[in-house]
């Protein structure tokens, strides 16, 4: 046992967005544990519960060293009794066994897989899981009808299911880049969501679009996804897009081969005028919990609205306390 006199308590802040937190995870298994919790509470449809797991989480993402000793968790914030139970649980045992009955219940599994097809979210699963279907077999063969999205989401899920790899996401940049290049010369893209955070997989590749000149990438968004579309009819089918964000592309064929290669891609394309540019690639940056507790931070610390287009004071007379001045109406700024 570890003799409490050499136990340092951590200390970290308590919104996500005041700590550093870097791809190191000293305390993995705890965090895998907890985000399986909240995985399957977000499934369920509790987000509440969700986020408390996803915020004890991120707290042990933050610390410099692995937990070793409960003590070592006084004071820290965000970490309420069900996820302290769960960390006593493996620090005690290796295992939780709430953990481990979750990821071998019927209903985590089928919401798994049922919500791993694109386009498919924990509401259309739960209604398929209590009309008996569990497994992509039994959804084939239950004659549901699926939207164009889902019937792509079905067809490529061994695809999808596998993560990017950041040299792939480079390799869709750089098809993505040339159909915007060519739709608007103007235009810059940004690569965001988990590759720019440093991750080396993601579950999709975000990109960000904007053109320099205000009001000039209206429009923009229809003509990149027909010239994407038209590059697949004009025989050149290094291309595929889909409902938007399925995107096929054709992967480095081993020199030994003349077959042709291709692999489905989440991709997630978001266009924002260069006005609310600094906005949007804070908000499509992530991590998600991150980006929740920026806005927590804003509502609840400043009393402000940060969105993915803008950062508003929810009190514009404070503008007039911040700048000293005296509140007017605006029927009274008639000058
Ligand atoms: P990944 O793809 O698994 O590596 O993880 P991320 O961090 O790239 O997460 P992703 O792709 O789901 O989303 C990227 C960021 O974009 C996410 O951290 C927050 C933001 N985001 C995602 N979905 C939405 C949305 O529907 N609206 C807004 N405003 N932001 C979103
Ligand atoms: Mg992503």
């Amino acid at each position: 046992a570890v003799n409490d006199s050499e136990v340092t308590p951590f200390s970290v802040p308590g919104y996500a967005c005041q700590r550093r937190c870097t791809l190191e995870n000293h305390n993995a298994v705890l965090t895998d544990a907890l985000s399986l919790l909240a995985e399957n509470a977000e499934l369920s449809d509790e987000d509440g519960r969700g986020v408390a797991f996803r915020r004890a989480a991120a707290v042990l993402k933050a610390l410099p060293s692995a937990v070793t000793n409960m003590s070592q968790l006084t004071g820290l914030p965000c970490l309420g009794g069900h996820s302290l139970r769960v960390i006593k649980d493996i620090l005690e045992n290796g295992t939780s066994s709430e953990v481990e009955s979750t990821k071998e219940s019927e209903r985590f599994k089928a919401l798994k897989v049922l919500t791993g097809i694109f386009g498919v979210g924990s509401k259309t699963a739960d209604r398929w899981i209590r009309e008996g279907i569990h497994n992509l077999q039994q959804l084939r063969d239950s004659g549901q009808t699926l939207n164009r999205a889902q019937q792509a989401g079905l067809e490529h899920y061994d695809d999808i299911k596998q993560p990017v790899s950041l040299a792939e996401a480079e390799a869709i940049r750089g098809i993505v880049g040339r159909a915007v290049a060519s739709v608007s010369p103007e235009a810059q893209i940004v690569l965001t969501g988990g590759f720019r955070r440093g991750k080396l997989t993601g579950h999709d590749v975000d990109f960000l679009i904007t053109h320099p000149e205000e009001g000039s990438e209206v429009g923009l968004m229809p003509k990149l996804v027909s010239w994407l579309e038209s590059r697949v009819s004009c025989h050149l089918q290094n291309v595929l897009l889909i409902c938007d964000v399925i995107f096929l592309y054709e992967t480095t064929a081993s020199p030994s081969t003349t077959e042709r290669r291709w692999r489905a891609v989440r991709v997630d394309l978001v266009v924002s005028p260069i006005s609310q540019f600094a906005f949007a690639l804070l908000g499509w940056t992530g991590s998600k919990l991150f980006e929740r507790e920026l806005r927590r931070w804003a509502g609840h610390e400043k009393g402000m609205s940060l969105s993915s287009h803008a950062l508003y004071d929810n009190k514009q007379e404070e503008i007039f306390a911040h700048l000293g001045l005296e509140f007017i109406p605006p029927n009274e700024r008639n000058a």
